[in-house]
């Protein structure tokens, strides 16, 4: 395929407010493949890999609570260049300076609900993408539209 992947995660608050839809929009309309996808209650063992550098932090037993108040959809999107521009697409962290046109700046407003997670490096996604899928749970498919998304 066409480079790199990344891992999405819409947030639970995301699949309570049904926003999962929009997200998942505008990485299809933006021209990434989809390679994998699933909803799932995300269990805390799951979430201290994820989080790992965060554990110390003391907002972190907040978020823990927060990423497993209910079930999450987890992705992952296949492109060009898909982790930095999957980052601008979602904003800045703190919902309330994100910018307009991002989803956190579209859709929320505070840092302890901002509706998605996107790997910050091609090294982290690499990483991330292994503790929230199998192997097997990537397809490699081609396509039909990639003369016209790609010079
Ligand atoms: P990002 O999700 O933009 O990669 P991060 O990796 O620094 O940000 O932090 C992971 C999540 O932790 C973030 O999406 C929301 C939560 N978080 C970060 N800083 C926070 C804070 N100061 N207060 C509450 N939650 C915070
Ligand atoms: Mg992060």
């Amino acid at each position: 395929g066409n480079g790199f992947q990344t891992l999405v995660l819409v947030k639970p608050d995301a699949v309570q407010r049904r926003l999962v839809g929009d997200v998942i929009g505008r990485f299809e309309r933006r021209g990434f493949k989809l390679v994998a996808m699933k909803l799932l209650q995300a269990d805390r063992g799951l979430l201290d890999q994820h989080y790992q550098h965060l554990q110390q932090k003391p907002f972190y037993p907040a978020l823990l609570a927060y990423m497993t108040s209910g079930p999450l959809v987890a992705m992952v999107w296949e492109g060009y260049n898909v982790v930095r521009s999957t980052r601008a697409m979602v904003g800045d962290t703190d919902s309330a300076k994100a910018a307009a046109g991002t989803i956190r700046g579209d859709l929320s407003m505070h840092v302890s609900r901002n509706v998605v997670h996107a790997s910050d490096s091609v090294e982290t996604a690499l990483k991330e993408i292994g503790f929230w899928f199998q192997r097997d749970e990537l397809v490699a498919w081609e396509c039909g539209d990639s003369q016209y998304t790609y010079g």
